[in-house]
């Protein structure tokens, strides 16, 4: 039991979520390492959304909203986080929810079916039963998809997302959407939208924004979508660690 008043509440209780999902064999292992690194970027970054992300969210809700087929992709450490905000955020986009795992097992998709459906999710897919298509230039599991879902996707949310599926969905002409702490990895510099921000804020404010974007009109939010760099809105992010430190420096 973690006491509220504890300065560092929030990120254990994030570390609790983390370790329970491992045990319960939601979560690779490699999982664990995945949040070790995030956490370390989030002390950069302040452990909080800077507006730097804060852009990034709203183009994404834009996005998001725009969509003819939109799919949030869900792996281990997105199931541990933030299953209530998927679901959440799935109903309000009207958006497909499809598992997808880097280090896929039949036993694992299971466990995540089962947590998201004990959680309210609707329709899921990515599950064994499906005749998956594959997507050209990924070799790992995470290449099999769902020929409703991602494989006929227009705008795909991959939170937690290794740099290989990204370039891959790229490059099928997929405009997608990453969640990632780290503004040098692979997957921000290649994905169409990244958002720099713990997934755990970001889901949040993904919401709000959604719910509050949905009646405007189409040509003003692609405006948003269009005015947004992700290049630039990287550099920025990373201006922001690197202040940090700068700051820390000073002193
Ligand atoms: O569940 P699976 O089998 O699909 O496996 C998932 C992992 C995460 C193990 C796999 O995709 C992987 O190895 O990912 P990477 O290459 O370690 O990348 C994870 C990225 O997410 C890193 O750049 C981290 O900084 C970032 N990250 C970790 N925790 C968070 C985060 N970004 C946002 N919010 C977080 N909470």
């Amino acid at each position: 039991m973690i006491p509220e008043s504890h300065p560092r509440y929030k990120s254990l209780l994030s570390r609790d979520k983390i370790v329970n999902a491992y045990k319960s064999g939601i979560l690779a292992d490699s999982g664990m390492i995945a949040h070790g690194r995030g956490e370390a970027f989030d002390y950069l970054i302040g452990e909080k959304t800077t507006e730097t992300a804060e852009k990034a969210i709203e183009a994404t809700a834009a996005a998001l909203i725009l969509a003819k087929n939109p799919v949030i992709s869900v792996n281990g450490n997105t199931t541990a986080l933030v299953t209530e905000h998927v679901i959440k955020l799935a109903e309000i986009l009207d958006a497909k929810i499809e598992i997808n795992l880097f280090y896929r097992t039949p036993e694992r998709v299971k466990t995540i079916y089962k947590f998201l459906k004990e959680h309210g999710a609707g329709e899921i897919l990515g599950t064994e039963n499906e005749n998956f298509k594959h997507i050209e230039g990924i070799d790992s599991p995470r290449g099999k998809v769902s020929p409703e879902g991602m494989y006929n996707a227009d705008v795909i949310l991959v939170p937690l997302e290794d740099g290989d599926r990204t370039e891959a969905l790229v490059k099928t002409g997929k405009f997608v959407i990453a969640v990632d702490l780290n503004p040098l990895s692979r997957t921000a510099k290649t994905a169409s939208l990244t958002i720099v921000d713990n997934i755990t804020r970001a889901m949040p404010c993904l919401i709000d924004k959604a719910n509050k974007l949905k009646d405007k009109n189409p040509d003003e939010l692609k405006k948003l979508i269009d005015n947004f760099n992700n290049i630039n809105n990287l550099k920025k992010s990373l201006k922001i660690m690197l202040n940090s430190i700068n700051e820390f420096d000073k002193d």
